[in-house]
């Protein structure tokens, strides 16, 4: 059956409007008709394709409005798509504001259509300790049709902060293996003045405190006392400037590279032995699996979904949040071995063939729209 699916995420946000935008762009191709519905185009929609719309949300700002009211702006949108593309199915990213707007737009258009929710965390993590928005993330679970969300983690997270009335399905995050492949680019290596004695670790974040990038530098210092490399840095945000400092009060300078935000990371994966993701909150930890998609092995800390995507002592290694010692102890382990190292490697890369491959997921996407929208 094809379907005319509304998508709404924040564009810019990460790996939520990565994911979203993707599951788009998978589903146009398997023939549904896809209409976004945000603020701007979301990125990687990089190429034309005849059955993907774009609604703009435009936010006017009045001066009578002491806030701009996207939200409710996002309503409007929501609705007038919804009636004039007669739209089945609503697939929301984050619970607030987005599936409350959904609600909201769905009793203004007054159809039938279902809405379908996918948690990512950040909503729960930051804003379920925010007692006055507790109850309007429940509204927005306990209203929508199907709700899913990221990972087992989040899901069990969910129902201790939020209780929701509501059965919360996990369906993993997937990335583009067209895209994520191991390519040939060790140019880089010579280009970013790596020697070939050299290994090379990576840590990919919107540099927010949760993401520890502190502690990826503090492992990587005990590591590359070990095992000469080089640290790779990609991405920017607000612990930059701290991170920066550290660097420079470890006297890393030569060792670490900052590279800011950058888009073709699956050549920077290409180049890495090793892929450090620290978090203290991560409700899945998409770099990990884009990163793995690539063959490259992880560390990450027992946190959240993480432990759902990396298997400790076979695709990589699970540590203790700040455990610092252990985490460097495991990455010269990785490091400092060649067979330890194409192992799992390999590993890295099945799992993801096996566990969180893009047609699967898509597949699970387009059963829940099936199951709400065939007639019973
Ligand atoms: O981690 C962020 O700061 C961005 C955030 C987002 O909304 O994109 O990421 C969340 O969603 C991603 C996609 O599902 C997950 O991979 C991240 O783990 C999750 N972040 C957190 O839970 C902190």
């Amino acid at each position: 059956m094809k379907l005319k699916i509304g998508i709404t995420c924040y564009p810019t946000v990460g790996g939520s409007g990565v994911v979203a935008t993707e599951l788009g762009k998978l589903l146009a191709e398997k023939g549904h008709e896809i209409h976004f519905i945000s603020s701007s185009l979301p990125f990687r929609l990089n190429k034309m394709y005849h059955n993907i719309y774009y609604h703009q949300v435009e936010v006017n700002s009045y001066s009578v409005f002491q806030y701009p009211p996207y939200d409710l702006a996002l309503a409007s949108k929501m609705a007038e798509v919804i009636k004039r593309e007669k739209l089945d199915v609503l697939h929301v990213h984050y619970a607030i504001p987005h599936a409350v707007c959904a609600i909201l737009a769905k009793q203004m258009a007054d159809t039938d259509v279902k809405i379908v929710t996918t948690l990512h965390g950040t909503d729960i993590t930051v804003l379920g300790y925010d007692p006055s928005l507790n109850d309007l993330i429940k509204f927005g679970i306990e209203k929508s049709d199907v709700v899913t969300a990221v990972s087992d983690a989040l899901v069990s997270q969910t129902m201790e902060l939020i209780a929701p009335d509501k059965d919360i399905l996990t369906v993993y995050n997937f990335i583009d293996e067209r895209i994520y492949q191991k390519t040939d680019s060790h140019q880089l290596r010579r280009q970013y003045g790596i020697s070939d004695s050299e290994k090379v670790c990576i840590h990919v974040s919107n540099f927010r405190a949760v993401k520890r990038v502190k502690d990826v530098v503090h492992a990587f210092d005990i590591t590359r006392k070990r095992v000469p490399a080089k640290l790779l840095l990609v991405g920017d945000g607000p612990e930059m400037t701290i991170v920066s400092k550290l660097v420079k009060e470890l006297g890393l300078e030569e060792h670490v590279l900052f590279l800011g935000k950058q888009d073709n990371l699956e050549e920077l994966y290409s180049i890495s032995d090793l892929i450090l993701l620290l978090s203290e909150k991560e409700s899945f930890g998409l770099v990990l699996l884009e990163a793995m998609a690539c063959g490259v092995p992880c560390i990450g800390t027992n946190v959240g979904g993480i432990p759902e995507v990396i298997e400790d002592g076979k695709t990589g290694y699970i540590c203790g949040l700040g455990d610092i010692e252990t985490i460097a102890e495991k990455a010269v382990a990785l490091l400092s071995d060649a067979e330890l190292h194409k192992q799992f490697s390999e590993a890295a890369y099945q799992k993801v063939q096996s566990d969180f491959r893009s047609d699967i997921i898509t597949a699970k996407y387009e059963s829940i729209y099936g199951k709400l929208v065939s007639p019973k």
